[in-house]
């Protein structure tokens, strides 16, 4: 972009800043959603940063500058709950639902403290004071019905440690237009944690599965929000061959502490790679069905995508809804908000982030500085084992001053990549995965 260029649009936005918008961003589409200031206030975003876009030519039309979308129309409520850091966005109180803003996952192994929480129900309040007391119950489809607790399953089974992802099945949902059912997630309800546990298998081999074994069905002790005792916050469950891999788990540590209340202590499922809400928390009965299970969070439109598209924002034929099994590709950029005001004069950026594709592996992430016109690679770092994330780095190098985006986007094994925007709406809001935007400003 050339200087008279620059000069030429200061002049347009002076004398006419609703025609300045237009030319450079195109027509707006949706102003009213997530508090998109308008022709004014992008004209005062071109204020505040000198009207420095350097990119601006490259610019696609119609798109919302994300210094702007991503602008919340009011301040985030944060979460204040023991052990947590300050800083995690508070979607819901009740059931407490918290994200971890982007920039919060910097960490190689994401922190217990910044690690995101969803609820559906609330929390168990007696749970015995020695996690060795908890029980788990397995029957159904299997040839012994067990009843173990904590302190069996650590005498009897070997203990394995694995670094995990573990990502809500709604992780993306604020990208869907029309808005979909559910909390406005982020790209933060992921975290990456070091789990130890028992493996499944190793519980079920014990209990024996009969040949009828067909899925789980997961019950927790996180009473329902109606105080109702007849009624599950949530019951899900997995085929018998996803709850036969090795890396699913039942969890009791965290980060190499006993696992906490909030994140399903004493006990929990940890089943990556899928929606987190296969990873039950507070387990106390797994019982084998001979049929995909029906609990709630099962059925209708609840974790399960179209098989065949269909119309956004229409109503669902639950006769096309499949239930969703591997989370989609994502990369995020964890080294620098959105929105970062830079030291003036930088131009070197040391840029990172994660990037994660449910059951799959990340074979590359790029980025862009000018609007995905040009992309560079990011040295892209191997899992620590199957189903941890990867993390990505690389150096930027920044033209001048001026409001830039950086863009990454992930690409899997198979050699997919992030879409620009979301794909396969549904009523929901499941696998928005459009790739991550983050802007940064330098004065001068
Ligand atoms: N018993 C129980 N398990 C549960 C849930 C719940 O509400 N109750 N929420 C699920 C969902 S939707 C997600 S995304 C993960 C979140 O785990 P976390 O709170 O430890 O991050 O737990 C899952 N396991
Ligand atoms: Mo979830």
């Amino acid at each position: 972009m050339t200087r008279s260029h620059e000069r030429s649009l200061h002049e347009l936005y002076r004398r006419d800043p609703e025609r300045a918008d237009a030319v450079v961003f195109g027509r707006v589409t949706d102003q009213s959603r997530r508090g998109f200031l308008g022709g004014a206030g992008l004209a005062a975003m071109g204020a505040a940063i000198g009207l420095q876009i350097p990119f601006a030519a490259r610019m696609p039309s119609g798109l919302v500058p994300v210094a702007l979308a991503q602008a919340p129309a009011a301040a985030p409520r944060t979460l204040t709950f023991p052990g947590k850091a300050p800083g995690l966005t508070l979607l819901q109180e009740r059931p407490l639902v918290a994200e971890t803003p982007e920039h919060m996952l910097d960490d190689a192994v994401t922190p217990t403290e910044k690690f995101f929480v969803r609820n559906n129900g609330l929390m168990p309040e007696n749970v015995p004071a020695d996690p060795n007391a908890w029980r788990l119950v397995i029957d159904g489809e299997v040839n012994t019905p067990l009843t173990l607790t904590l302190g069996e399953m650590r005498q009897r089974f070997p203990i394995v440690t694995f670094q995990l992802q573990m990502e809500c099945g709604g992780n993306g949902r604020a990208q869907f237009q029309p808005e979909a059912r559910g909390n406005q997630w982020g790209n933060g309800a992921i975290g990456n944690a070091v789990w130890t546990g028992v493996r499944l298998k190793d519980v079920l081999n014990a209990a024996g599965l009969k040949p009828s074994a067909v899925y789980t069905a997961n019950f927790g002790a996180d009473p329902h929000l109606s105080g109702a005792t007849d009624r599950q916050s949530i019951s899900r469950g997995v085929p018998v061959a996803k709850a036969m891999e090795d890396h699913t788990i039942l969890a009791f540590e965290m980060n190499g502490q006993p696992l906490s209340l909030v994140h399903g202590g004493p006990l929990r499922i940890l089943c990556p790679g899928w929606p987190g809400s296969v990873s039950h928390k507070w387990i106390t009965r797994i019982w084998i069905r001979d049929r995909e299970h029906d609990g709630p969070g099962m059925t209708g439109t609840n974790y399960r995508m179209p098989r065949t598209p269909m119309v956004p924002g229409a109503e669902a034929d639950n006769a096309n809804m499949a239930v969703m099994e591997s989370m989609p590709l994502r990369s995020i950029i964890t080294s620098h908000a959105n929105g970062t005001e830079l030291a003036a004069g930088t131009r070197q950026v040391a840029l990172r982030g994660a990037a994660w594709a449910g059951e799959k592996t990340v074979r590359a992430v790029d980025v862009s500085l000018d609007f995905g016109q040009t992309w560079r690679s990011t040295t892209l770092g191997q899992p620590a084992n199957k189903y941890a994330w990867q993390r990505w780095e690389t150096q930027l190098t920044l033209p001048s001053r001026g409001y830039f985006e950086i863009w990454a986007r992930g690409m899997d094994q198979d050699g997919t990549m992030q879409p620009h925007t979301p794909a396969n709406w549904n009523p929901q809001g499941y696998g928005a995965n459009a790739m991550h935007r983050v802007a940064v400003l330098v004065r001068s």
